[in-house]
């Protein structure tokens, strides 16, 4: 492999991009060099595999085995797949390869929206017919309809192409399964369902927009002890997890369009917010400040996120309590601000929502502070949650929690996650997942003021 940084990108079941990851799971089979190094024989795709006989019994079914034999070439699709992580959206990274008599002979990727698809991309890179018998593996089902580029379904069957292995269905309502039924009228041996999990988890933003007719998907991060505390009662805070687990929050950060953070976060932090990858350009993503009252126009010393080369990458959240005033003096600035109605000095975030939806901005990933956090929650506004954990415990009531603001009586009123990946970084921990809120979800009142 050449030293594209994508190779840093996330092995395998992980998806979250870290070379570090050797999560202890059993779906963890991490593409390390040994499992790339293609074995011809058992990849060979074997006819015989696919044509139960009754003679054999392991080839009864279209079993376990039969799938796990195109893995190791699916795993190479998803590698491929994530070079371009995060400069797609709001299309979904898609990798694609071709084997010939298992061998690749050639590999190919979605680079950014609206440009070629992968397939396209592999076909072209290919440079001539595919002999016959032939397989192409693609990450995502082809697309079946002509958007700005043609079908792929198309180019597979113009190309002739024998044989599509699939991993995950696009959940695009365009295409859903029409893709597949393109291709087997077309005469096309289809195998669906390769590394499923994998290809589907590599698009969380994209299968976001589709399942929400385009709403973006709001994420949140907190690092955190076991007894999920992110500051003890002094507010110290830097830091509770190692140098692993904030490598990998750097690579979510490319990932997502946009990061977001409160007001009070901006003030005791001054973070930079820009996504710093070893071998890479330093990345900036939508900067966006919660800040109901502009408080953090009001310093003397303005916070960086205002004043340094990325300004016009920074938006500032806030509502008509914020006073025309600062919001003059941030747009004189380059700062975009974003006034948006609300009854209180909070924000409205299902308005935020909406405002990003319009923006197009595909997924916003909230990295606190924790009232910011809670706030989401509250509203039900946080889709998909990260939580680091360091082996560290304060014990200390007067801890800073990474979660508050909800009155959970009972064990059926509380916030969980589905589809759910642990990942170990060194010696802290990242469960992640897609959050699930109960049906009565009841908010604390008296959790915080009025901001
Ligand atoms: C594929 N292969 O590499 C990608 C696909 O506007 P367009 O023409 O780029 O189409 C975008 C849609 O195509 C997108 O919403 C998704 O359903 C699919 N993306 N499909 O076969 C690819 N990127
Ligand atoms: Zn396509």
């Amino acid at each position: 492999m050449d030293s594209d940084k994508a190779n840093l990108a996330p092995d395998k079941d992980s998806l979250a991009p870290n070379k570090d990851n050797l999560a202890p799971n059993k779906d963890n089979l991490a593409p390390n060099k040994d499992s790339l190094a293609l074995d011809k024989d058992s990849l060979v795709p074997d006819k015989d595999n696919f044509a139960p006989n009754k003679a054999d019994k392991a080839n009864l079914a279209p079993n376990k085995d039969n799938l796990a034999q195109h893995e190791p070439f699916m795993r190479r699709a998803l590698e491929l797949a994530r070079k371009a992580w995060g400069r797609t959206h709001p299309n979904p990274m898609v990798g694609a390869l071709i084997v010939e008599d298992g061998e690749i002979v050639a590999e190919g990727f979605h680079a950014r929206d609206g440009e070629a698809h992968a397939e396209r991309v592999t076909l072209d890179a290919l440079g001539r017919k595919p002999k016959p018998g032939a397989t192409l593996y693609v990450t995502l089902e082809p697309c079946s309809t002509h958007g700005r580029t043609g079908a792929c379904c198309d180019a597979i069957r113009e190309a002739g192409l024998a044989r599509v292995v699939a991993g995950a269905t696009d959940p695009n309502p365009a295409h859903a399964g029409r893709g597949f039924d393109r291709l087997r009228e077309a005469g096309i041996k289809v195998i669906t369902g390769v590394l499923e999990r994998d290809c589907a988890g590599l698009n969380l933003i994209f299968n976001h927009a589709m399942c929400t007719g385009g709403g973006p998907l709001i994420a949140a991060k907190s690092a955190m002890t076991l007894d999920g505390k992110i500051a003890t009662r002094a507010a110290e805070s830097k830091w509770i997890t190692g140098p692993p687990a904030r490598a990998d929050v750097m690579r979510w950060r490319r990932l997502f369009p946009a990061i977001a953070i409160g007001a009070g976060t901006l003030l005791a932090d001054n973070p930079r917010l820009t996504s710093r990858i070893e071998g890479e350009a330093e990345w900036c993503p939508w900067r966006i400040v919660f800040d109901g009252l502009l408080r953090t126009v009001m310093p003397r010393n303005l916070p960086s996120l205002y004043t340094d080369e990325f300004r016009d990458r920074t938006i500032v959240v806030t509502t008509p309590h914020g006073g025309l005033g600062y919001m003059r003096k941030l747009r004189e600035m380059g700062v975009r601000v974003w006034c948006m109605e609300s009854p209180t000095q909070r924000n409205s975030l299902g308005g935020f929502r909406k405002k990003c939806a319009e923006e197009k901005i595909t997924g916003v990933f909230v990295e606190g502070g924790a009232q910011l956090i809670s706030e989401f929650l509250q509203e039900r506004q946080i889709d998909y949650l990260f939580a680091y954990t360091a082996p560290m415990l304060f014990a200390d009531g007067r801890g800073k929690s990474a979660y508050s603001g909800l009155r959970t009586e009972h064990l059926t009123q509380a916030v969980r996650l589905a589809d759910v990946r642990h990942e170990s970084l060194g010696d802290d921990f990242l469960v992640r997942g897609r959050v699930v809120y109960p049906e009565k979800l009841q908010v604390d009142e008296t959790a915080f003021g009025l901001r």
